[in-house]
This record gives structure tokens, C-alpha cells and sequence, in this order.
């Protein structure tokens, strides 16, 4: 029986130990530029079996939050290229967060002020953070515009363009496509946000439609074996809602079953929040079950409020994978401190959003 600090294979990333950390949006990049901190940041957490960037941007359109970064410009590329140089250089691996944000946004990050765009003129019923004289202040989201059928050719595109250049130009492992958290691709997935009634809204197939595009988009581009996939079945993040999640997923898994992705990542329950919600019952393991019977090989990556108990079970019941956030902010040594059964740092929720090296890069490592 493998143990969580046992290598595994992800598609064609072989990776040191099932321990992963996961995507933590950190609000460090002005200009949406990996600043050099961010290079040591990532370095210092690159005993993990993988490590997930914060959600990028794939395009301004996609911006919705202060001084996130994105991967559509050439200093931003540079940034992440100093980032993947210093992971690899510590023997770590690194793939990309691709990241839309939809409807999650505002005018004021928008090019030219624009409306955010959505499958529907449905606005989130949620907060974004704007820089206000320079102190992030959370702000209502804006009404967005639903996309016209002829410009989602454009957004797949501009995914695929981002998946190239992280491979190619900023020299990641590979990508992970931000398939949750009420962002782009989960409002066209959930009946909540998507009331379109195009191709790409109504029954579940058209709503699935984008996201399984841009998928395929990307691993036309990079090859599926570096490509990963988050998604978030019932959170309430962003407002997002379907009534019928269970067939809505096992559909999507179905489909991404035959693109030989290198994972699967599961959040379970809300994200960053409760396990179980009682008003939001969801059968993982049938989710799995639905993704294996269809040829799925990727491994199959389950995250949210995980401990070492936990995660030790959830590898012995066939997890390959488990993805830890909070822990990592505060733990950039958290291979060593679960294999040793070491107490955790505690993450400072002040320093989450926004900063510098404070609560960043200061926090202290086990001496060896
Ligand atoms: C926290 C704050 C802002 C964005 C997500 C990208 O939930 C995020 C995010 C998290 O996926």
C-alpha cells in the first residue's frame, strides 16, 4: 500500500510524494507581475510532491481581484520563468493555475472599464478586492454582460495561448485549469449562473460545453499528461449553485475521462470551509467511481481540510493525491512536518491577501 510520502505518476509528471500544495490566491503581484519574492516563496515549498500557483489570470478580461497575476504578457512571463527556475532548481515541480474569473470581477479591472462578461447578466452575489489608495478593500462584484456565442471561440483560444506559453515561454511542468469556485468555466457549468439558451446553456452537455472545449483546447496544445483540472462540485464560493450537481459532474468526469489528464482535483464541500453541507449532499466516491469506469487514468487529487489522519485515509481508500492549502501558507516545509509528526505553524489570516514578505516568506522552517 503506498504511503502519502510515496512517488506517484500524474500523467507524464512523476512526482516525489503525494503531498501537494494547492492553489492560494496571495495578492502579491502588482502590475499582475511575479515579483522576485515570489520566486523564493514558491522555492521554499518545493518539497511537495507538486506545487499548484495561485490562480493566473489567462487574459485581462479574466482579471478579477488587486494584483493577482496573470500569463498574458511578456514581463509577466519573465516573472514566472524566475519562479519555475527557482522550484526546479530546488528539485520541485510546478504547473499553473489557468484562471477566468467571468462574472467575478469589476469595472475598474476591466479593459477600457468594461462589464465583466458571463454566460448570463446574472450578477454574483459576492465581493472582489480592489486596491484603494493603495489598501485592498473588498468591493460588490459588477452586473457583468452574458458572452455572445461568437466570442467564445476567443476565450477557448486565449486558454490554449496561456497553456503554451507556461510550458513553453515560463517553463512549467504543466497547467491546472480553474474549473471551480464559481469562476468562468464553473458559471457556464452550474444552472445557477448559466441561463443561456444557446448551445452552451440548458441541458447539461451545453453547459459543460466551454469548459470541455478549452480543455481540449489546451491538451491539443500541451498534451493531457500536463494537464490538470480543479473543480468544486457544491461550493458556495462565488455564489455558485446547480440543483442537480451529482449527473452534472459525473457527465464532466465522463467526458475529461478520455483527454488522458495527469489529474483530477476535488474540492469537497466548501471551499476553504465545511467537509459537509447538508443542503449540498454529494457522492464523491461515485464521482470517481463515474471517471475510472470511463477509462479515466489521470490521478485523481482530493483537497479541502485535510490533516494527516485524513489524508493517510484518503490514500489508503485510493486517493492519489492530496492538496493542502491554509497548511501551506503557514508551512513551507510540510512534507518534512508530516512525515515527522512535527507540530504546524498556525497561518495569519492578516497576511493572507496582499503584503509583503510578512506572513509570505518569513514563516519558520523545522531546523534540521
Ligand atoms: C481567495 C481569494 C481570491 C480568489 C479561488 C482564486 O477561490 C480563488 C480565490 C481565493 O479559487
Amino acid at each position: 500500500m503506498p504511503t502519502l510520502f510515496d512517488p506517484v505518476q500524474a500523467g507524464d509528471l512523476l512526482l516525489r510524494n503525494r503531498v501537494v500544495m494547492a492553489p492560494l490566491t496571495r495578492n502579491r503581484a502588482p502590475d499582475a507581475i511575479p515579483p522576485p519574492l515570489m520566486a523564493e516563496y514558491y522555492a521554499q515549498r518545493a518539497t511537495a510532491g507538486l506545487l499548484i500557483t495561485e490562480a493566473t489570470a489567462i487574459s485581462h478580461q479574466g482579471q478579477g481581484y488587486a494584483d493577482v497575476p496573470g500569463l498574458y504578457g511578456t514581463e509577466q512571463l519573465d516573472g514566472w520563468k524566475r519562479v519555475t527556475e527557482a522550484v526546479h532548481d530546488a528539485g520541485g515541480k510546478i504547473v499553473v493555475q489557468l484562471w477566468h474569473v467571468g462574472r467575478v470581477s469589476h469595472n475598474e479591472l476591466q479593459p477600457n472599464g468594461g462589464k465583466p462578461v458571463a454566460p448570463s447578466a446574472i450578477t454574483a452575489k459576492t465581493k472582489t478586492v480592489l486596491l484603494r489608495d493603495g489598501v485592498p478593500t473588498f468591493v460588490p462584484t459588477s452586473e457583468p454582460r452574458a458572452l455572445d456565442a461568437e466570442e467564445l471561440p476567443e476565450i477557448v483560444h486565449t486558454y490554449r495561448a496561456a497553456a503554451l506559453n507556461a510550458v513553453q515561454t515560463a517553463g512549467f511542468d504543466g497547467v491546472e485549469i480553474h474549473g471551480a469556485n464559481g469562476y468562468l468555466l464553473d458559471q457556464f457549468l452550474k444552472s445557477g449562473s448559466n441561463h443561456r439558451t444557446d448551445d452552451y446553456g440548458g441541458p447539461i452537455r451545453n453547459r459543460a460545453r466551454l469548459l470541455l472545449e478549452a480543455t481540449r483546447a489546451i491538451v491539443d496544445a500541451i498534451g493531457g499528461g500536463r494537464t490538470g483540472i480543479r473543480l468544486s462540485p457544491v461550493t458556495p464560493a462565488n455564489d455558485a449553485f446547480d440543483e442537480h450537481p451529482q449527473p452534472l459532474f459525473e457527465y464532466v468526469v465522463k467526458q475529461l475521462a478520455k483527454l488522458g489528464l495527469a489529474y483530477v482535483h476535488i474540492i469537497e464541500g466548501a471551499t476553504g470551509g465545511a467537509r459537509e453541507m447538508p443542503e449540498r449532499p454529494f457522492d464523491y466516491a461515485a464521482l470517481k467511481q463515474a471517471y475510472r469506469a470511463a477509462g479515466g487514468k489521470g490521478a485523481w487529487m482530493v483537497n479541502n481540510g485535510y490533516d494527516k489522519a485524513m489524508a493517510e485515509q484518503a490514500v489508503t481508500d485510493g486517493a492519489d493525491l492530496i492538496a493542502f492549502g491554509k497548511p501551506y501558507i503557514a508551512n513551507p516545509d510540510l512534507v518534512q512536518r508530516l512525515r515527522t509528526d512535527a507540530p504546524l505553524n498556525r497561518p495569519d489570516q492578516k497576511t493572507f491577501y496582499g503584503g509583503g514578505a510578512e506572513g509570505y516568506t518569513d514563516y519558520e522552517e523545522l531546523s534540521n
